[in-house]
């Protein structure tokens, strides 16, 4: 074989690889689709019967688009809406933001306890600390991407360790 076809087959290789490397540049429960970085996604162990659980995450537009997180789905849920946390008349509710989540170019956006976040709603079962359970992020531009929540304990203010 010539030196130009080893150079060949090596590139050919190289391409082929190059794709696991950059996504195992994405550190442990980081995801990467297109522009959009998401990080940590985490709920919380459901008490009894509830039929919903928050999910929180940290997602980061690395582009220069504006970007919109419009929904989602996990396996343990029938369903999943995008929140924000609203006080009014002294009470805090939520609601659904009917336009999804802007993540601006450069912006990271946190969904964290009181402040915007996914809702797993329709439980199928209770979520239990410990465990990680699969689900999915929708975005306008980026599309599906896969994730995994890892679940802390009932009432916890920040992500597992
Ligand atoms: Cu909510």
């Amino acid at each position: 074989m010539t030196t130009f076809l080893i150079a060949a087959r090596f590139l050919a290789l190289a391409a082929l690889v190059w794709p696991t490397i950059a996504s195992a540049q994405t550190s442990p429960g980081s995801y990467r689709a297109g522009e959009i970085l998401v990080e940590s996604p985490w709920s919380r162990a459901s008490p009894g019967g509830a039929k919903v659980a928050s999910g929180y995450m940290r997602i980061t537009n690395t582009g220069s688009t504006p970007e919109r997180l419009l929904g989602g789905s996990a396996d343990v849920a029938g369903g999943f809406e995008v929140h924000r946390s609203i006080v009014s008349d002294g009470i805090a509710r939520m609601e659904p933001l009917p336009n999804g989540l802007e993540i601006k170019p450069g912006e990271t956006v946190e969904l964290r306890p009181g402040g915007s976040h996914g809702m797993l709603v329709d439980l199928k079962r209770p979520l239990k600390e410990g465990e990680r359970v699969k689900g999915t992020l929708v975005f306008e531009r980026a599309g599906t991407v896969d994730i995994e929540y890892r679940i802390a304990g009932i009432g916890a203010k920040s992500p597992p360790r």
